[in-house]
């Protein structure tokens, strides 16, 4: 490996020891940076790449809430500005009780380089808190809503910093934060945040953006194997709007979702869920129950696996983890590389730890497509929703999804593009690494050191 870029690795190790999510994916980013590195002696003299793993501003802060019986809580809240060298930073909020600082920054360091492959110009960014919405009622997440938005409303703007949604924060989580920020602002700048609900300044198709866009991902891997997505069968992880959206997606296109999860077990229904009483169902079950799918299993007569991942089935053509980090570890990679599932596509961020990444790789048969490129349908079309918030107008969802396909094509091309140009072959992994690398660098090295 080249030195000054293992000596980057070694520092961030050594420097960030405790933050492990964090470590994996500057390992995993970088190695791929290899022989771009070698061929750029330049970025050593600027020292790019410490420059890079360093986030231009991070933050922490308290947030105070009342929960229904008048008692107080106390949670934190983060907020990682990452990299705006090529936009206003961009980036979803997490609420989940395990939320820390290694997970803040390995996200906003993933969207850095995700955003950049967009092609749009959006800087990366993450953000978030360790307060867990499960069980709370609607009230408390209105004032939690507020009282979070209350401590970061000064730091962010359509031209600053533009939060959105991530895991535990959806539509209605939007909704709060922007009414306060609103009210805090006393001004109409709903460009501020992305997810927003239709009525006030939200893009059609964004709920359903980041399912749908890895699904047009996959038809362009699909294409580029001469295979098409007709009769395929797909197993993910999840239930949210992400799993959905690749359920709904690959039901219109003539493939069908078998296998899904929760965190109380799988599902396996062999017919799919294609039909629009089961897609409504899973949004229902969502908006519900966030902690068990089993009810789909009861309600439509299918298998239901308890404390099981469907990694491994035997049955499916393409597995496509949305759930959480880490989902995919070296014992399930070796299970779907035995049940001969010849697609690999990871849709939440980082689903698979390095060892087991690097293994799928390998694999003879075995195409992996990395989550910043998959899952960058999300944020794509969070960008074209700023884009109409300032323009003062709307897009038809026809001209949404258009844009969609046309910008995942682009980001599979452009991975394959790259990962060919330094010797690579069809490495999607390496690619979207560098492909989304190559332009935050080049924008920062213009812009002059700083
Ligand atoms: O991980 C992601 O890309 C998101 N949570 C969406 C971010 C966004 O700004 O839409």
């Amino acid at each position: 490996m080249n030195e000054y870029l293992k000596r980057v690795i070694d520092d961030v190790k050594a420097k960030h020891g405790h933050e492990a999510e964090f470590i994996q994916t500057v390992e995993e980013v970088f190695t791929s940076l290899d022989p771009v590195i070698e061929k750029h002696p330049e970025y050593e003299k600027v020292d790019l790449l410490n420059r890079m793993v360093e986030p231009e501003r991070m933050f922490t802060f308290r947030v105070t809430w009342m929960d229904d019986n008048g008692y107080w809580h106390t949670n934190r809240g983060w907020r990682c500005q990452f990299n705006g060298a090529i936009g206003p930073y961009k980036g979803g909020l997490r609420f989940q009780s395990n939320v820390r600082t290694s997970i803040i920054k390995f996200l906003g360091f993933e969207q850095t380089f995700k955003n950049s492959l967009t092609g749009l110009p959006i800087g990366g960014a993450k953000g978030g808190s360790d307060f867990d919405p499960a069980g709370k009622s609607d009230a408390e997440i209105m004032r939690f809503c507020q009282a979070f938005m209350t401590a970061l409303y000064r730091y962010i703007g359509p031209d600053i910093d533009v939060p959105a949604g991530d895991m535990g924060v959806g539509g209605r989580e939007i909704g709060y934060l922007y009414g306060q920020y609103r009210r805090l602002k006393g001004k109409w700048e709903n460009g501020v945040l992305t997810g927003k609900g239709l009525s006030y300044g939200g893009s059609l198709i964004r709920p359903e953006a980041t399912g749908y866009g890895a699904i047009y991902y996959l038809c362009e891997v699909l294409k580029h194997e001469n295979d098409t997505i007709e009769g395929k069968t797909i197993a993910t992880s999840g239930y949210g709007n992400v799993a959905w959206g690749i359920m709904k997606k690959a039901a219109q296109l003539g493939a069908k979702v078998t296998y899904f999860s929760g965190p109380d077990g799988y599902v396996h229904d062999p017919d799919g869920v294609v039909t629009e009483e089961k897609l409504n169902y899973i949004l229902e079950m969502r908006a519900t129950d966030p902690m068990h799918c089993k009810p789909y299993a009861d309600k439509f007569g299918c298998e239901f696996v308890p404390n099981a991942k469907p990694w491994g089935v035997k049955d499916v053509d393409i597995c496509m983890p949305a759930a959480m980090q880490n989902d995919v570890n070296m014992d399930s990679a070796k299970k779907i590389v035995d049940a001969g599932v010849k697609y690999y596509l990871e849709v939440a961020n980082m689903p698979t730890t390095n060892e087991a990444l690097n293994f799928l790789r390998e694999q003879e048969g075995v195409i992996v497509g990395p989550s910043k490129a998959v899952n960058a349908g999300g944020v794509g079309v969070s960008a074209l929703e700023m884009s109409q918030n300032s323009e003062r107008l709307v897009w038809t969802e026809e001209e949404v999804d258009n844009y969609l396909g046309k910008m995942m094509k682009n980001i599979h091309d452009s991975s394959a593009k790259a990962a060919e140009e330094y010797g690579l072959g069809y490495d999607l992994v390496a690619g979207a690494n560098i492909a989304g690398f190559l332009k935050v660098a080049e924008a920062m090295l213009e812009q002059g050191c700083f």
